[in-house]
């Protein structure tokens, strides 16, 4: 493979600014080393201290914290794949960039930072889940996933497979690291790099590696405090969901048990595509667990906590892999001296569920789901064990980006860089509240519209929309036959996924303060007059400025 010479065609102005440039000014600019995982809670990272990451540490994340920056505040506008991805490259919220919901997607006339960056001569490269539509601009290398992936054998495409996507054998995981590094080796070494590597792992349904298979067996994750939150005091969205561990987690697709007994036991109705060997060790592996479950099946709350169980079981030994891979990548930068010049980032597309509020997945504006988890090194630039609170949202990523590489942020661009914040002390004129919007309903989970903003202490959250399948009117592409938007609302309502449920329209208040696992709803309490008051403009102002359409 030699892409060293691909894409190389530069405008007339990039090349005279390149031209420009003192070599000192070349070699001062840092590679960018960007990675970024799936549905990765940051409980489940052991640099963040919560009682899951302590039970499965995470060396090697936690090595990029120990020698940078922990990122406490790190926060999504979107809490979902796509849209997150669709913010990480343009630097825009989702209703500027239009990938507002799964499916359907980014406006790709729309800068990527990418683009800026290979025209400023850094030398670029995307290996992992992409995830949004079209070819990824703006880079040299590509080796992307297909939609999803998958986490055995995956199908990759890049500019050397015709457009075609090709089989590959192996795990996910360790798949997308081999290519990084084949980036890596195979790169023009006189330009600095930005490779991004995003993992499918640890994404629903959670199937681990071979050679990590069963690693958690052993350990019992205590419950969160919120386990059995029973949503008292909070609005009919927390209700009609469709993310609680309990009564919606799937026993075969997620738990992989097979509770119809008259049927023999096939990897094949959770897990596609294996190989022999694959298929062989993993069907000890789960045929025992079913077995094992079928023979007294837990009911009731038993059933919730068993399911609890065995999803952080799965998830965390799916994350022991994605902590290896990061491993490598920083062994390899270490051993070819580029530890020293190098932004090293760990995050996620979004945060995760375990458990709280009884539930999986994401979407909801409430912690777990819009904090990410966000780590970063960059030696000599940012101090060493540094925890930065102030809040930071997934559209910075690409002004830091662009900041570090001395190209000048568009205009359109909305988020900041990042930059000030490494030298490790509090920056006075920082961003005091962040905006958050949700728009993908009603699609799987059922996670109702929602927008708000959070400052250091509050959470205000307006949620909206009608419910139900009246909702298609307020959805343009589920109203838009041919696309999959369509054709996934037409499939949930014929099988009875999507259910009534009523219009809404109200307010959520939180203080973090006082209340930090959000359970006491006190919008409308006595005491909070003021306060309301205060972030419902602070929340008009966002919409105004940012000319939000919806709400
Ligand atoms: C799939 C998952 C959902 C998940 C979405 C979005 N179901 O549809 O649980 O919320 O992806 O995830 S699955 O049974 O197919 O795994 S995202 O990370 O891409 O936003
Ligand atoms: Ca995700």
């Amino acid at each position: 493979m030699d892409f060293s010479t691909r894409n190389m065609i530069l405008p007339i102005a990039a090349l005279a600014c390149a031209a420009t440039r003192t070599d000192a000014q070349q070699a001062q600019r840092p590679n960018i080393l960007y990675i970024m995982s799936d549905d990765h809670a940051y409980q489940a990272i052991s640099a963040y201290n919560d009682p899951v990451g302590r039970l499965a540490p995470t060396p090697n994340i936690d090595r990029i914290a120990r020698q940078g920056m922990r990122f406490d505040q790190a926060f999504v506008e979107n809490s979902l794949s796509a849209p997150s991805r669709a913010c990480l490259i343009t630097g825009l919220y989702s209703h500027q960039n239009g990938q507002r919901q799964l499916a359907e997607g980014i406006d790709t006339t729309k800068t990527y930072f990418s683009e800026l960056l290979q025209r400023a001569g850094y030398q670029t490269g995307m290996v992992g889940k992409w995830h949004l539509d079209g070819t990824p601009k703006g880079f040299d290398y590509y080796h992307i996933l297909n939609d999803q992936g998958t986490y055995y054998n995956p199908v990759f495409r890049g500019q050397d497979t015709n457009g075609k996507y090709i089989r590959e054998e192996g795990y996910a995981t360790y798949l997308i690291t081999d290519h990084a590094i084949e980036f890596l080796e195979q790169r023009d070494k006189d330009k600095p790099f930005c490779l991004m590597v995003h993992h499918k792992a640890p994404h629903r349904n959670w199937i681990p590696a071979l050679r990590h298979i069963g690693y958690y067996d052993k350990v019992n994750f205590p419950l969160p405090a919120t386990f059995w939150d029973n949503y008292e005091s909070r609005g009919s969205a927390t209700r009609t969901q469709k993310m609680h561990i309990g009564d919606h987690m799937e026993m075969l697709n997620d738990l992989k048990v097979d509770t119809v007994k008259s049927r023999p036991y096939h990897l094949s109705r959770f897990v596609g595509g294996l190989n022999q060997n694959q298929t062989e060790l993993l069907y000890d592996y789960f045929k025992a667990r079913s077995d094992s479950f079928n023979a007294a099946p837990p009911t009731g709350h038993a059933l919730a906590e068993w399911k609890y169980q065995h999803y952080l079981r799965d998830y965390l030994t799916v994350i022991h892999s994605i902590d290896d891979s990061v491993g490598q990548l920083l062994k390899y930068l270490e051993e070819h001296g580029l530890l020293e010049n190098t932004l090293v980032v760990y995050t996620s597309d979004q945060g995760f569920y375990l458990g709280e509020h009884g539930w999986f997945d994401k979407r909801f504006m409430y912690e777990e789901s819009l904090r990410t988890p966000l780590v970063m090194m960059y030696k000599g630039h940012i101090p060493e064990g540094s925890v930065c609170r102030q809040m930071v949202q997934n559209i910075d990523f690409a002004p830091t980006f662009l900041n570090l590489a001395g190209v000048a942020q568009p205009e359109e661009m909305t988020g900041r860089p990042l930059t000030p914040l490494f030298a490790g002390t509090e920056v006075k004129d920082w961003r005091k509240s962040i905006y958050y919007h949700y728009y993908d309903y009603p699609t799987w989970h059922l996670t109702r519209k929602h927008d708000g903003v959070r400052t250091e202490r509050y959470k205000l959250i307006h949620f909206y929309g009608k419910g139900g399948t009246r909702a298609q009117q307020e959805n343009k592409y589920q109203r838009m036959p041919g696309t999959r938007e369509y054709n996934s609302f037409n499939w949930m309502v014929k099988s009875g996924y999507i259910v009534d449920a009523p219009d809404i329209d109200y307010m959520e208040l939180y203080d973090l303060e006082k209340d930090p696992l959000e359970l006491h709803n006190v919008y409308g309490q006595k005491g909070y007059e003021k306060i309301t008051r205060q972030l419902q403009k602070e929340l008009t102002r966002y919409r105004e400025q940012l000319q939000i359409d919806e709400f």
